[in-house]
């Protein structure tokens, strides 16, 4: 199959989807022509994803064109953007359909669900299957969250739980590991709805993907403030909360691939937040707050945060994802 039926077979879908407003001209062309909203700013991202580094070579196609769009589209909400489309750069070792098919219901059951549409991309041959996306969102002007905004005395919040997919990540080979848990590796949600409802509300906001400890560090670095959580009050699973403190901290603060937001908000307005997110999915979790400074931070200097247990200052040995450790 050559690139330019391999592209029409997989990725070219009917033009007339409610998700087309906004695109004069979509697939197909040599690029692609959007109509922005009146006052509003465009929103970019871009993320690859490589087999072997960013997802087991061993996963079912149908996660891995799901994940590719997910954490695009997570970036996006972690800026309070509203998705709109998305391009697809492919290198594939070959064409075949068996893996084609699955992966493009995967990228498009996402892109569906959240009403974005593939507006262009490239396929290349090549021997490692890598996926890098281009997510575009809008935002009114002026209204996107950065990771520079936390002040001093806002609470630090996460939704959802936080090291599942680390733990799934560590007992692939285990028959007995939870599908839930390899769901939260394999299938990640981008925070769509939390993300816009956080507009106005949250002063600093970014996804977690290398870690919390090492994101959490951008928001503080960014914003020129320094930052305590509490080892207690992240929110695990059942079987996170069950392993001992070291255990639970490699993983909830340093294993990555979780795909929550983080955000810093002042409490009067995280009290507001609470009554209109209420029981919403996904849960909202105080961690610990925003500080002037931190004297308790002399073991690493290079690092605004301070992660408490049992009130007593906790070393992580290490903060994050890395590639090139
Ligand atoms: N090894 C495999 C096979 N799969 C994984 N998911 C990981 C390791 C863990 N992992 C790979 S990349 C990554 C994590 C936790 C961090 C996120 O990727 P990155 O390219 O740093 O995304 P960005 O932070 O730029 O959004």
């Amino acid at each position: 199959m050559d690139e330019f039926s391999l592209i029409h077979r997989y990725f070219q879908r009917p033009e007339n989807s409610p998700a087309s407003s906004g695109i004069r001209l979509g697939i197909g062309d040599d690029a692609a022509i959007l109509t922005p909203p009146a006052h509003h700013e465009l929103v970019i991202s871009t993320d690859t994803l490589i087999s072997g580094r960013h997802f087991p070579i061993d996963t079912d196609p149908y996660s891995i064109g799901w994940k590719a769009a997910a954490v695009n589209l997570s970036d996006l909400a972690a800026m309070g953007a509203k998705p709109h489309s998305i391009l697809l750069a492919l290198t594939l070792p070959e064409a075949n359909p068996d893996f084609l098919e699955p992966l493009a219901d995967g990228l498009f059951a996402l892109c569906d669900a959240a009403q974005v549409k593939l507006i262009g991309g490239d396929t290349t041959r090549g021997q490692t299957l890598s996926l890098t996306v281009t997510a575009l969102g809008w935002v009114p002007t002026g209204q996107a969250i950065l990771r520079s905004g936390a002040q001093i005395g806002d609470l630090i919040v996460v939704s959802g739980t936080l090291g599942d997919a680390a733990y799934a990540l560590q007992h692939l080979n285990n028959p007995a590991l939870d599908p839930e848990l390899k769901s939260r590796l394999d299938r990640p949600t981008p925070r769509l709805a939390l993300g816009l409802a956080l507009r106005g509300y949250a002063s600093a906001m970014l996804d977690i993907s290398d870690g919390l400890a090492q994101d959490l560090g951008h928001i503080l670095k960014e914003s020129g403030v320094w930052g305590q959580i509490h080892l207690e009050d992240l929110p695990l699973s059942p079987t996170l909360a069950a392993l001992n403190p070291e255990q639970r901290a490699a993983l909830a603060l340093s294993g990555g691939d979780d795909y929550e937001l983080c955000f810093t908000i002042s409490p009067s307005k995280f009290a507001i937040l609470q009554s209109v997110w209420g029981d919403s999915s996904p849960p909202l979790n105080v961690i610990g707050q925003i500080n002037a400074r931190d004297h308790n931070k002399n073991e690493h200097p290079h690092n605004n945060l301070t992660v408490l247990y049992q009130q007593k200052p906790f070393i992580l040995t290490q903060q994050g994802f890395r590639h090139f450790e």
